[in-house]
């Protein structure tokens, strides 16, 4: 047993733990981030909790959802930590083992991970030496807190009680609590305190530096400098221009072309891939007769379309904003096939990014003549890095958990009944038509608004199919038609707008879209899972 004490042994743990990390991160800045502990544990974790959950995570934190899970799983680290930093002073082997127990975990989720290897398991072996040698060097080594130099040796306690046995009028034999016992901290040897804390200030120091540095060294090895490098080719067949008005440019609404750096964000990467265009390469095989593999270099040589096209995530509540609409440059994934030569039965595309998430596209969506695209550029840009650089799919007409593969590497032709994509053995459909959808995005609910003309407008979506009608209700009056902006195609989204004689109270107003085909979206309430939200988007007002 230490002379350490509990509170004490907590502090060692914590510093262990913080320096097993920021070791674990220093090295993984010669393995790769995804090799790094929490990050490679929290991705186990993205992929294996219940679909209710992760839909909760997404739902309160939105786009932080991961760095949510991060911070949660840090703070969970911690108290283990603490805890066995507790344990380890009554006996270090306990705490040990605890290390043992999180190394073992971070080398198994790393070398799980898709396309690890070995090396992988570099981080949270190396973290977890120094985790424990940090520990050991705590509670019984080096740093250890010495007992009060001047204090007897425990059970030899001096005697306090002020009589000899027989005194009748004798206090009670003296327990130990009766000597005023002196407080735990003041048992230890202030020098040696002294050293704990010191060691305690310098290791955690060392941990931030090493953990923060190793990220941030990490981070320059990225691919930015190789995104910026990239020179687009001018496109063969240039996206039609945007009409004049498709923009309302209203306050509060959302923009016709959202911006890079808006655009929402929607993928299970905790680090964010790191795809090195030189060495990039996209497999096209399966059941083909023609397996083919492009280079960067190839693909930029092809002939190049542009196409505005809305990209829509199924977990997109009514009302919400996981949408966008970007100008995308890429190579139609249909000539791509042709070469391939599909066989027949072949009716799913699995496009596999490098970390080796999967989407199962129809294989008829992408050579039905729909402008399905492998994308290199977004907006005029190289694909930002966070939106697959150097090439993702973009398919008019679907939902992105079913097409819009990021950091696309191989696309297999297989089939529907062979191969289930990743999320749909976590409950979602394998089928994912973008439903026909509309928001109103201004006013807005906390909005102050004064009786008379309001503007209300919006925009709504069906992609492939085209918006053919929008109209709005105030309360229970009559559905009344709004104005449709012009739009560039039928793959995009439509702002809408329509002049309402805003009387004073509160007022309910509901928007609803009819497509091309001539279906009118439902009001029945559906949540996302398993194919995507339905329902009109309703919001209460107060007029003044
Ligand atoms: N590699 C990879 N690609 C992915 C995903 C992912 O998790 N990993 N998520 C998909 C989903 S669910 C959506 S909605 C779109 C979002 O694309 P964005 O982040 O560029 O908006 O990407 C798709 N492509
Ligand atoms: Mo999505």
């Amino acid at each position: 047993m230490s002379t350490t004490t509990p509170r004490y042994g907590a502090l060692a743990g914590i510093t262990s733990a913080a320096v097993a990390i920021g070791v674990a991160e220093a090295v993984a800045v010669l393995t790769g981030p995804r090799s790094a502990p929490l990050v490679a544990v929290g991705g186990v974790v993205v992929d294996t909790v219940p679909e209710p959950l992760k839909q909760f995570a997404i739902d309160v934190f939105g786009t932080y959802d991961k760095i949510a899970l991060l911070i949660g799983t840090a703070v969970l680290l911690a108290a283990i930590a603490g805890l066995l930093g507790v344990l380890s002073v009554r006996r270090l082997a306990v705490g040990l083992a605890g290390v043992a127990a999180f190394g073992a975990l971070g080398v198994a989720a790393a070398v799980t991970r898709a396309g690890a290897d070995a090396a992988d398991a570099l981080p949270s072996l190396v973290g977890a030496g120094f985790g424990a040698l940090v520990l050991w060097a705590f509670i019984a080594g080096p740093l250890e807190l010495d007992p009060w130099p001047w204090s007897p040796p425990s059970g030899q306690l001096p005697s306090t009680s002020p009589g000899g046995p027989g005194g009748a009028s004798r206090t009670p034999p003296a327990e130990p609590s009766a000597v005023p016992a002196p407080a735990p901290l003041e048992r230890t040897d202030p020098e040696s305190r002294r050293r704990f804390l010191t060691g305690t200030g310098v290791l955690l120091g060392t941990a931030a530096v090493a953990g923060f540095g190793g990220r941030w060294l990490a981070g320059r090895r990225g691919v930015s400098a190789a995104r910026e490098a990239v020179v687009l080719p001018a496109p063969a067949a240039p996206a039609p221009a945007v009409p004049a008005g498709a923009d309302l440019s209203l306050p509060q609404l959302d923009p016709y072309v959202s911006s890079n750096f808006g655009f929402y964000r929607i993928d299970t990467a905790l680090v964010v891939p790191q795809v090195d265009p030189e060495s990039w390469r996209l497999r096209i095989h399966g059941r083909v007769r023609n397996p083919i593999t492009l280079s960067f270099a190839d693909l930029l040589a092809r002939p190049m379309v542009e196409r505005y096209v809305t990209l829509a995530c199924v977990s997109n509540e009514v009302g919400g904003d996981l949408i966008g609409n970007a100008r995308w440059l890429g190579v139609p994934i249909r000539d791509l096939l042709d070469e391939v030569e599909p066989e027949e039965g072949a009716d799913q595309v699995v496009g596999r990014s490098v970390d080796g998430w999967t989407c199962g596209t129809p294989t008829a969506a992408l050579r039905d003549g729909r402008d399905a695209l492998l994308a290199v550029g977004m907006n005029g840009e190289p694909l930002p890095v966070e939106h697959g650089f150097p090439v993702r799919m973009v398919v008019p007409g679907l939902y992105g958990y079913v097409s819009a593969c990021k950091w696309v590497t191989e696309l297999e032709l297989t089939s529907f009944a062979d191969f289930d994509a990743y999320w749909v053995p976590r409950g979602w459909s394998p089928q994912g038509p973008i439903k026909t959808q509309s928001r109103i995005d201004t006013p807005r609910p906390r909005n102050r608004l004064t009786a008379g003309p309001v503007m209300v407008a919006g925009v709504a979506w069906a992609q492939h199919r085209g918006i053919r009608r929008v109209e709005v209700r105030v309360d229970d009056d009559p559905w009344q038609e709004a104005e449709l902006a012009p739009t560039v195609s039928v793959d995009t989204w439509v702002q809408w707008s329509w002049r309402w004689e805003a009387t004073p109270g509160t007022h309910r107003l509901q928007v609803r879209a009819t497509d091309a085909t001539g279906e009118t979206q439902t009001d029945r309430r559906q949540d996302v899972v398993p194919d995507g939200a339905t329902g009109w988007h309703t919001i209460r007002v107060t007029v003044r």
